[in-house]
């Protein structure tokens, strides 16, 4: 083994929805790392704010404005970063909703939104950047699972349907493209504190800690939420040589939530 092997020197990383979260501090870590940094988010405003926070770190990084549901964008988006930058070698498929409404208030439409962001997204945007890795000779896809992948809890039925069936994409990615040198895992994070669970750490009206925090941390043997950044390492390792001989792999990256049956009441 050589540490070498973890690095990305010279490759090329599109991480999609990452101008702020999960995804920013992925691609963090992948600059580190050596990696030039391409990413999408939805909307301008987005995209501009995650270039100056990119800026701040010292990094350049391409920013693109492409809704990832939308296939003929994210083609668009494809051709666009190998003609200004390259081809590219690693992609992290993050961009991704939740909607949280009991199953039987919500509606197909709100099911079926979350479906395509979740589940159709990491499908076209895969699908798009495989061709050139076989051309290539490598590739790494890292598609951004959940503890949903695993498990279930009211309200997330459309989140939990699309991410157990990213992990099943990731492992059929693995299976059909395996022999092109392209290797395909997942990161299931544990609970994350970004504004995409915010709403689930507010303060109650008497300063109290929101419920589902407090079971969170009980559920969680490291006794609490992680922080985006903990996912940058795990993400490099996936991205890098080093893992090589991984595929079809969902790395629960959790505080051994997965691991545990969670604490007893007092
Ligand atoms: P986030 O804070 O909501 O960031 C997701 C990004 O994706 C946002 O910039 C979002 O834009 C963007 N996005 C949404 N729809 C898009 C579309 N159609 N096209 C392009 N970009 C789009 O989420 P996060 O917490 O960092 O999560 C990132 C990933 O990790 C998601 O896949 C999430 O499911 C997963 N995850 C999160 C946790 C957690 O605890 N936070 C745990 C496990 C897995 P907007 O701001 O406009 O929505
Ligand atoms: C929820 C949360 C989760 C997390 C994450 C867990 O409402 O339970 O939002 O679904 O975001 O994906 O790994």
């Amino acid at each position: 083994m050589k540490m070498s092997d973890f690095r990305l020197d010279g490759k090329v990383a599109l991480v999609t929805g990452a101008s702020y979260g999960i995804g920013f501090n992925i691609a963090l870590g992948l600059h580190e790392a050596g990696a030039t940094i391409c990413f999408n988010d939805i909307k301008q405003e987005l995209v501009d704010q995650g270039l100056k926070s990119y800026k701040e770190h010292g990094i350049d990084a391409h920013g693109y404005v492409c809704d990832v549901t939308n296939e003929d964008q994210v083609n668009e988006l494809v051709a666009k970063i190998e003609a200004e930058v390259g081809v590219i070698d690693i992609l992290v498929n993050n961009a991704g909703i939740i909607k949280r409404i009991p199953m039987i208030e919500m509606t197909a439409a709100q099911f079926r939104q979350v479906i395509d962001v979740d589940l159709n997204a990491p499908f076209i945007v895969a699908k798009a950047v495989i061709p050139s890795m076989i051309k290539k000779g490598h590739g790494k896809i890292i598609n951004i699972c959940s503890m949903m992948s695993e498990l279930g809890r009211e309200t997330v039925s459309a989140y939990a349907a699309a991410k157990g069936g990213l992990k099943m994409l990731t492992r059929n990615i693995c299976s059909e493209y395996g022999e092109y040198n392209i290797q395909c895992n997942g990161i299931g994070p544990g609970y994350i504190a970004t504004p995409q669970t915010a709403p689930l750490r507010e303060r109650q009206a008497d300063g109290s800690r929101h419920p589902f925090d407090s079971f969170i941390v009980a559920k969680t043997p490291a006794g609490r939420w992680l922080e985006p950044e903990e996912l940058a390492a795990p993400a490099v390792f996936l991205a890098s040589d080093a893992s090589n001989a991984v595929n079809g792999h969902i790395l629960y990256v959790d505080g051994g939530i997965l691991a545990y049956i969670g604490k007893q009441p007092k």
